[in-house]
């Protein structure tokens, strides 16, 4: 019980930041936003199989619930979103959710989708090659099984049996693209079988079967039985980002069906049906928005990147000039 506890609260600080990033933003303070309002559930049942310090992770970008877990904070976040010169993940320069914590064990990723599988595949091959026992964690959405990166990192992974778990959030949507304009097969876990990995299908809005699918993955893993695929079937209840106009391609009337099956509200009622008081969830809930309002408020406070810095560590600082030079 302690655990459905944790991730509820996970889940519900993912569920709480999420929504003010998109206030944030309405309210012009905020240059851009993305939500994760309906991954809660799969993401925080796929992270509590991470083995914090110890496991590596290279989550996507709408991955707030698993960088929660991993030990990221609120203000983390919000220095992200701010994009102020204290954002852990790129001082200010990228988009938010770049998450990068090299004490998490967290690999800073780009934003270039699908990009994320092939650097996961590589570091576990290091991992194997340096006799370390942890494994590897890489999540994208639906969408990012479409690019060569993923199939090409799932075959290597899977010919030098690595240890990874490959987690997909399926949210039914990349974008505007819907799923069955851009995968054949029913259901992404099937793309697993021509790596000749097992693809589990978990329902991605229930994060204990989130939880129950991704371990079995993990466990193989960590057993030296190679990488698994896992889907974690969900859905994104708010537009993509700030600049989507989602109206343009789903009705209102689907938004409200999968609303009706809300991850948050869902652990909430299980808790409640499991004897734990609702004014402890209530509580719970009031401790989060204090602690979300408290880390809004110092990192818009504090300083904005330095125009000069915006290309330091893009370039090598050493790097001799074209005509053999250095600066
Ligand atoms: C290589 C590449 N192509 C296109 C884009 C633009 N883009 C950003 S997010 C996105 C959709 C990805 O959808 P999915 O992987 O299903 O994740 P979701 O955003 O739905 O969670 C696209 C096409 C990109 N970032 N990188």
């Amino acid at each position: 019980m302690d655990d459905v506890k944790g991730m509820y609260r996970y889940m519900l600080m993912t569920r709480l930041v999420s929504e003010r990033i998109l206030q944030l933003n309405r309210m012009g303070r905020t240059p851009f936003g993305a939500g994760t309002d309906g991954h809660e559930a799969a993401q925080v049942g796929a992270a509590w199989c991470i083995q914090r310090g110890k496991d590596w992770t290279v989550p996507y970008y709408r991955d707030m619930g698993v960088a929660f877990v991993l030990g990221f904070s609120a203000l983390d976040e919000f220095r992200g979103v701010f994009a102020k010169a204290t954002d852990i993940n790129s001082a200010g320069r990228a988009m938010l959710n770049m998450f990068s914590s090299p004490k998490d064990r967290v690999l800073s990723r780009s934003v270039l989708v699908g990009t994320e599988f092939p650097h996961a595949v590589g570091l576990a091959l290091a991992l194997r090659q340096r006799k370390e026992a942890q494994i590897v964690f890489v999540f994208g959405g639906d969408g990012s099984t479409s690019p060569g990166d993923f199939h090409e990192a799932a075959n290597f992974a899977s010919i030098h049996k690595l240890p990874v778990v490959f987690v997909i959030e399926n949210n039914l949507l990349a974008i505007s693209t819907r799923f069955e304009k851009q995968t054949a097969v029913k259901d992404i876990a099937e793309k697993a079988a021509a790596y000749g990995m097992p693809g589990y299908i978990a329902d991605g809005m229930d994060v204990l079967d989130s939880y129950e699918k991704t371990k079995l993955a993990s466990d193989r893993a960590r057993a030296g039985g190679g990488p698994s695929l896992v889907e974690l079937k969900c859905y994104r209840y708010q537009p993509h980002t700030s600049d989507d106009d989602d109206s343009r391609y789903r009705t209102k009337q689907e938004v409200e069906e999968w609303r009706a099956k809300d991850p948050v509200k869902r652990a909430h009622a299980y808790l409640l049906s499991a004897g734990v008081p609702e004014a402890d969830l209530y509580s719970l809930r009031a401790s989060l928005a204090d602690e979300i309002e408290r880390a809004i408020a110092q990192a818009e406070s504090e300083p904005d990147p330095k125009p000069e810095d915006a290309a330091k560590h893009v370039y090598s600082e050493d790097a001799p000039l074209p005509d053999g030079t250095r600066a």
